[in-house]
């Protein structure tokens, strides 16, 4: 496909008229902003839906009947899933400070960045108006599982098509990202001076292009079965339907490396700058985000343990789940090393990143409780899952896009917002989220299964603390967002290095110039040169 719209190259004269000024803009600074701008919007949506079906847990059929609330887990999972986390940190965050880390003008290919931004829109579109149409938003879980999504009567196709338009944002993101890391970074900036951020994105740009063509593929399956029946998925015409989960974790899971690897980036820079200490051991945490992302494309089957599958793939495939725990292990290990002796500060960034260092390491911990056989077989499709994978997807990704929005917020509007109210918030969410989510590991090895609209009076105060939780939680994202909206036009001006930071992007003005650098920098040393101890 070629690029439909009107040239509108980085450099000033913009076009004119406020809304072509930023939709036409091919400023990868703009075009963070607007995706940034979505995800928050998608965020807070998604998090009311998530609300709801709280609410409806603690009164079964008082809000919702059954059918609504499988499409309201459902549209709550797909916008997180599809339209916050994945896209996420690279997006808007990456658009926004890749070549600023890397003393770059803008990405390497400005109006393709527009492109995936277009995309990101229209892929939005499509799946909301599900809502809209006949039969309603899709009920089959945001995983699409054959057969019931070839076989429901609401919207699935919509919002297939609309996730794999979604991919092709996500692989001209990756693409873009890759270049420009390899084509752009300033001179003397060798890869072994590269900021963290960028190592990561790197790695994800990877996982991006080489995985996100399996799903796109799986949608158009899902797609012709709805419409002409051909049996890819059907037992009775020789089609299997555990193809279908393969397919899907064959890409599904690598997304889980799309979704933290960016968020272990943000915490590697937030780290140094609030410890005031040089990362330890940059090498490793460089080269374990590679790694993970290399491991990561051979752990899929750990979602299909209780599908059917040979008792040594089975041990195969838990056997490589740990093997991702090593890299991981490695990164978490040299943020706890760089944080030892540093003096540490405790602004809301540091305050964040530190959460996502805890709840992420909880997320891994019982990742490997549900990597190992028998625990697995326990647990499946309980509770304990859900709460699993919100303490990495949410207490991971979540945390870290809040870290890097308080982290950035001067460089990117240029204010500063009120550091107490960002405390105040914090310690909400923190409450809230524990609330809610480790009361679901106790559910879920009481034997609450997940999806479940109704269940056995015993549960009931298990789900009542959850609800609880999940206000306090609520409320804490109001908080921390509602305090920085207002930062937006009462925040007192940021100057150029609000932190004491040391990578590029703390070099140019807050916000930066149209074309980010005065002068194009010329690097002499590594990213996080504190004092004399300036990295080897
Ligand atoms: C980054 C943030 C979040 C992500 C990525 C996320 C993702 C997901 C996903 C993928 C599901 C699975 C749906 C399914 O089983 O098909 C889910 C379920 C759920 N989420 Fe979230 N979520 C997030 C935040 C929240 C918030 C803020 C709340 C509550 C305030 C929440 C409450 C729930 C509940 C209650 C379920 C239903 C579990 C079930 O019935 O199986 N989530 N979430
Ligand atoms: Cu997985």
């Amino acid at each position: 496909m070629t690029d439909p719209l009107p040239t509108a190259t980085a450099q000033p004269p913009r076009p004119r008229g406020f809304l072509a000024a930023w939709l036409l803009s091919t400023d990868h600074k703009r075009i963070g902003i607007m995706y940034l701008a979505a995800l928050t919007l998608v965020l807070a949506a998604g998090a009311a839906l998530g609300v709801l079906m709280r609410l409806s847990a603690v009164a079964p059929g008082a809000l919702l009947n059954a059918r609504h609330y499988n499409q309201t887990f459902t549209l709550h999972g797909v916008l997180m899933i599809f339209l916050f986390v994945i896209p996420g940190i690279p997006v808007s965050f990456g658009n926004f400070l890749l070549p600023l880390l890397i003393g770059a003008r803008d990405v390497a290919f400005p109006r393709l960045n527009r492109l995936s931004w277009w995309l990101y829109l229209t892929g939005a579109a499509v799946i909301l108006s599900s809502l809209f149409l006949k039969g309603g938003p899709l009920d089959t879980g945001w995983t699409f599982y054959a057969p019931y999504s070839v076989q429901t009567r609401t919207q699935v196709s919509f919002a297939v098509v609309g996730v794999f338009i979604l991919g092709f944002s996500s692989i001209l993101t990756g693409l873009n990202f890759v270049t420009t890391i390899h084509r752009l970074r300033a001179p003397g900036m060798g890869w072994l001076r590269m900021p963290l951020f960028p190592w990561t994105l790197y790695a994800t740009g990877w996982v991006q292009l080489l995985a996100t063509p399996v799903l796109a593929v799986t949608l158009v399956f899902i797609v012709l079965e709805r419409f002409f029946g051909v049996g890819f998925f059907d037992p009775a015409k020789g089609g299997d339907p555990i193809l279908f989960e393969h397919l899907f974790w064959i890409y599904s899971h690598p997304a889980v490396y799309i979704m933290v690897l960016p968020a272990m980036g943000v915490v590697s820079e937030i780290v140094p700058t609030f410890a005031r200490r040089t990362v330890y051991g940059y090498r490793a945490v460089a080269f374990s985000a590679v790694c993970i992302a290399a491991v990561g494309y051979l752990v899929w089957g750990h979602h299909m343990f209780t599908s059917g599958m040979s008792d040594t793939s089975r041990t195969l495939f838990s056997l490589l789940t740990f093997l991702v725990a090593v890299p991981s292990g490695v990164k978490i290990f040299n943020w706890v090393a760089t944080l030892h002796g540093g003096s540490i500060r405790t602004d809301a960034p540091m305050l964040f990143a530190l959460t996502f260092i805890f709840l992420f390491s909880i997320g891994g911990l019982t990742g490997l409780i549900i990597g190992s056989l028998a625990p697995n077989l326990h647990v499946h499709a309980t509770y304990f899952i859900v709460g699993h994978f919100h303490y990495v997807m949410f207490g991971g990704a979540g945390m870290a896009f809040l870290a890097a929005l308080h982290y950035w917020f001067p460089k990117i509007t240029g204010r500063l917002y009120d550091e107490r109210a960002a405390r105040a918030g914090w310690v909400l969410l923190f409450v809230g989220f524990n609330l809610l989510y480790f009361t679901m590991f106790v559910l879920g090895l009481q034997g609450m299964p997940r999806r479940y609209f109704d269940y056995p009076a015993r549960y009931f105060p298990g789900h009542m603390t959850a609800t609880v939780g999940s206000w306090i939680l609520a409320l804490g994202l109001a908080v921390v967002l509602g305090n920085l909206l207002r930062a937006l036009r009462r925040g007192a001006p940021a100057p150029a290095d609000p932190w004491g930071g040391t990578t590029l992007e703390w070099t140019t003005s807050s916000p930066p110039p149209p074309e980010n650098f005065e002068e194009i920098p010329v690097v002499t040393r590594g990213p996080y040169a504190y004092g004399e101890g300036a990295r080897r």
